[in-house]
């Protein structure tokens, strides 16, 4: 059985801007973070993984990084991360921090470098002449909707960005830039970080520039998701940086069979990823063309994952994502929803990691109207959606349910004026209102709290070397219902979760160790959104 630190630990997502303002001007900072750490150790986690906390202009709230080495001033200077470090590591917390190498923000001195032709930049990023007849170089789109090249006045080329047009695309192909990228990484775990999450990282290297097959989204994608250029770069990044240091890769568009050839650990590219076909389920292809949520299909996917890997991560929230208690669960049963995809969350295999607010059950902002979502990505998208004439009505609906923005209100800590997050009344985005009754403070206080149930089931997997280590076999996927055992050296353990609104029959028993309604009180049945870890029969 593997002794790696991280398949044992709880993770825990933090975006720096609204988890808590120390200093009292609106954003969330360095020293709020230290601050909530003894929060945090006592919810029982192990290991945090730090959104970008970087030098930035904001245009993507971090993931436009404009100094790798320097603290953004927003959130505090180097030395207070150096001191979060060292607290974190007094109460034994790992520290992972986003890392974005596909781009950079057009504010980097390497891209402005770049922009002038100044050696050794001038090929750290994707530059190209403008195709025949004055045409884009290509035909590839970006992420956020739109096209992927924008002209420089300055040098007379286009550049690639898979982002935002301020986010331009580093160049792979100059061993100058590999060096410099490989220099940074030693620097911060040099400081004592533990591991990295790597945003985006399966699109790295771009295998050729030609024209893509048309597709409604993303033309072009098939020259830089996961391809072979991509595994010798990572081979090379795990024997030169990443030797004894974790990694998990944000994957865009992987398969089993994709994922696996990333993680499988004789490869010695990743260790794990976060793959997104799950968070998929309740949409087509993109996520602005929704389709209902289906509990029995979010299963399968889940179920999948966990036959065809030997270990992954598991997630149902990050900064990216709408609220799982919103998105995935039916009015009026948010209590127990929470508490259903927690038991999920934490009795599947692999590394769980929790977002922001997730363990208080916080749910989407009520945008009013589109004015109010405050998401560069949701801005080009209704941008792109006014260009293809897709009627305001359904774009509006779809953004407001699906924008990132939702994840990005600032944590409630209390009841009170801002919900506890800031002395400011301005805050970078708004506090949900929701937050008199959701909130850490009242949440503490009450036994039946979605915070009570995950520090209690944080606690019994911490404890449990089945829950933490053990192997999985799925036994049903049927009408909402997930059914599965977990086996440690002949220790066995039972998990049911009915992801349904609708009591469900079930032809199993299982006792209960813990679950979401107290002691249970039919044998063959599962109530709505029932779910119970307990010793099988
Ligand atoms: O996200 C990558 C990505 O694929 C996103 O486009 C994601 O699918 C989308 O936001 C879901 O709505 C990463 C970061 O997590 C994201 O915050 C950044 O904006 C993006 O990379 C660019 O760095």
């Amino acid at each position: 059985m593997s002794d790696k630190w991280w398949k044992k630990r709880v993770f825990y997502q933090v975006y720096p801007m609204s988890f808590k303002d120390s200093d009292g001007d609106g954003t969330g900072d360095i020293r709020g973070i230290t601050e909530k750490l003894t929060y945090l150790k006592e919810l029982g986690i192990g290991a945090l993984w730090l959104s970008p906390v970087y030098s930035s202009p904001m245009y993507d709230n971090g993931y436009d990084i404009s100094n790798y080495k320097k603290v953004n001033p927003l959130f505090g200077d180097n030395n207070e991360i150096y001191t979060l470090l060292e607290r974190a590591a007094e109460l034994d917390i790992k520290i992972v921090m986003d890392m974005v190498l596909n781009h950079t923000s057009d504010e980097h001195e390497w891209f402005q470098k770049s922009r002038r032709r100044i050696e050794p930049y001038t090929d750290f990023y994707i530059w190209r002449k403008a195709g025949e007849n004055g045409k884009l170089p290509n035909n590839w789109g970006n992420f956020f909707g739109g096209k992927s090249w924008t002209y420089d006045e300055l040098r007379g080329e286009y550049y690639l960005h898979l982002f935002n047009e301020h986010q331009p695309d580093l160049n792979y192909r100059n061993e100058i830039l590999i060096s410099k990228i490989i220099e940074m990484l030693k620097f911060w775990l040099k400081k004592g970080v533990s591991g990295f999450r790597l945003d985006v990282i399966n699109i790295l290297w771009k295998q050729s520039l030609s024209d893509g097959k048309p597709r409604a989204a993303l033309t072009g994608m098939e020259h830089y998701i996961s391809v072979s250029g991509l595994h010798v770069l990572l081979k090379r990044f795990r024997s030169e940086v990443f030797k004894d240091c974790y990694t998990v890769g944000e994957t865009v568009f992987v398969d089993t069979e994709r994922a696996k050839d990333l993680t499988l650990e004789s490869r010695a590219e990743l260790d794990t990823v976060f793959s997104f076909e799950h968070m998929e389920s309740d949409c087509f292809f993109v996520k602005w063309f929704m389709r209902p949520f289906s509990p029995t299909r979010f299963l399968n996917i889940l179920a999948k994952w966990q036959r065809a890997l030997p270990w992954n991560t598991l997630y149902f929230e990050n900064h990216d994502q709408p609220r799982s208690v919103s998105r995935f669960i039916k009015k009026g049963f948010e209590n127990e929803g929470a508490k259903a995809l927690s038991i999920l969350l934490l009795s599947l295999k692999g590394t769980p990691y929790i977002y922001q607010g997730q363990e208080i059950g916080m749910r989407n902002y009520p945008f009013s109207s589109i004015e109010e979502v405050k998401d560069v990505e949701s801005r080009s998208i209704w941008e792109f959606s006014r260009k293809l004439h897709i009627p305001k009505f359904y774009m509006k609906k779809a953004i407001k349910k699906s924008s990132r923005a939702n994840a990005r209100s600032p944590m409630q800590w209390s009841g009170g004026e801002g919900g506890g997050f800031s002395a400011s009344a301005d805050t970078c985005f708004p506090v949900c209102p929701d937050h008199v009754e959701i909130n850490v403070e009242a949440e503490e206080k009450n036994p039946d709290s979605v915070l009570n149930f995950y520090k209690k089931l944080i606690h019994i997997r911490n404890h449990s070397e089945v829950l933490k280590s053990g192997e999985i076999k799925i036994i049903s996927v049927r009408k909402g219902v997930i059914y599965y055992i977990r086996d440690y050296c002949g220790e066995r353990i039972a998990a049911a979760v009915n992801l349904s609104s609708r009591k469900r029959k079930i032809d199993f028993s299982i006792d209960n160790i813990i679950s979401n309604y107290g002691k249970r009180k039919t044998e063959n049945i599962l109530q709505p959104y029932e779910a119970a870890i307990g010793r099988p029969e």
